[in-house]
């Protein structure tokens, strides 16, 4: 089996604020020495990132030299459209085509910063495009517009011949009541609709989780169109999106996500989402490392084992339960 390829997003290893801390438990970590602590951790290759909030044009030298120093790709640039005012409201959706035309420049800006990297993904995530009250926005508008603001960004990519895939994220609540398009087979939806090979879904396992979905299922729908450009992992109780280590609230489900990657060839990038509140954010990566490796050798062994088989007929649920139980058991 070939080496997972992971991803740390370094929005994650520095001092995180929460609504009820806003000045946060830790230390502010400049972002060149974020991505030094990423580089020395075996097995984590590359890092994900935003514009303009880590990377803009006064340090992206500085970045270029410190992932060549540490052999680290570029794996994910994301344009920064939730925290300033103008986007309080919304972003590629808002119904103010000047916050809609700076969003959609946004998301340009860091496709082309991306270039000079090789960057393959781009997420979008439409944080602050939804609703806290009901009937406060009109949903077909919302998604007239976003549509809209989505087919300029692929223009973009286009005209310009970027190999970048843009990704839609989606989560269904947080910071927003309601985020737009918050579960998986609806952005599927849209990206269905739009329906250029440039666009697609990064399913986020967390915000999966929060949304009651079954995981399994949303993947292979996914692949089934061949839309999985990207992931990111994380795991939590199903009560907020905690963003604590893959694998760590329940392992069993891990196993099970990344049998359903396996079984569908993804080969791309197994981005780390994470969220340290309180601890340490070195922890959190070998963790997560560790447990995305251990269930790997964990799919392995199902393989081996005859999971295919038992999946085949649907009707071996107790088996598979045990097949499950002495595999982790096995490869522990
Ligand atoms: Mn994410």
């Amino acid at each position: 089996m070939a080496e997972l390829k992971i991803a740390m997003g370094i929005w994650g290893n520095t001092n995180l604020a929460d609504r009820f801390n806003v000045d946060g438990f830790g230390d502010f970590v400049p972002v060149l020495d974020r991505i030094k602590q990423v580089g020395e951790i075996e097995g984590i290759d590359g890092f994900e990132l935003h514009l303009p909030t880590e990377i803009n044009e006064s340090n992206a030298d500085d970045v270029e030299r410190v992932a060549n120093d540490y052999g680290l790709q570029m794996v994910q640039l994301c344009g920064h459209t939730w925290t300033e005012r103008q986007y309080k409201f919304g972003a590629l959706a808002d119904s103010d085509p000047k916050v809609r035309a700076n969003a959609v420049a946004r998301v340009k800006a860091a496709l082309d910063m991306g270039v000079r990297f090789n960057v393959p993904i781009s997420v979008l995530w439409p944080a602050t495009d939804g609703n806290d009250f009901p009937l406060q926005v009109d949903y077909v508008a919302l998604y007239d517009r976003y549509v809209d603001s989505v087919r300029r960004i692929l223009e973009h990519i286009h005209r310009n011949s970027y190999t970048t895939k843009l990704c839609i994220e989606p989560k269904p609540f947080e910071p927003r009541s309601w985020i737009m398009m918050g579960t998986t087979a609806q952005a599927l939806c849209i990206v269905n609709e739009v329906d250029d090979p440039s666009f697609g879904m990064n399913l986020d396992v967390g915000h999966s989780l929060i949304a009651r979905e079954n995981i399994e299922d949303q993947l292979s729908l996914i692949c089934r169109y061949d839309r999985l450009y990207h992931t990111h992992f994380n795991d939590n109780d199903q009560q907020c999106d905690a963003d604590q280590p893959p694998g760590t609230v329940n392992f069993i489900r891990l196993v099970s996500i990344m049998y359903v990657l396996d079984q569908h060839g993804y080969d791309g990038w197994y981005g780390l989402d994470l969220f340290p509140y309180r601890d340490d954010p070195v922890k959190f990566m070998e963790i997560s490392r560790d447990n995305l490796r251990l269930a790997k050798r964990v799919v392995g062994l199902l393989n081996e084992k005859g999971a295919r088989d038992l999946r085949a007929a649907g009707t071996y649920g107790p088996e598979m339960a045990v097949l499950m139980r002495d595999c982790i058991r096995a490869v522990s």
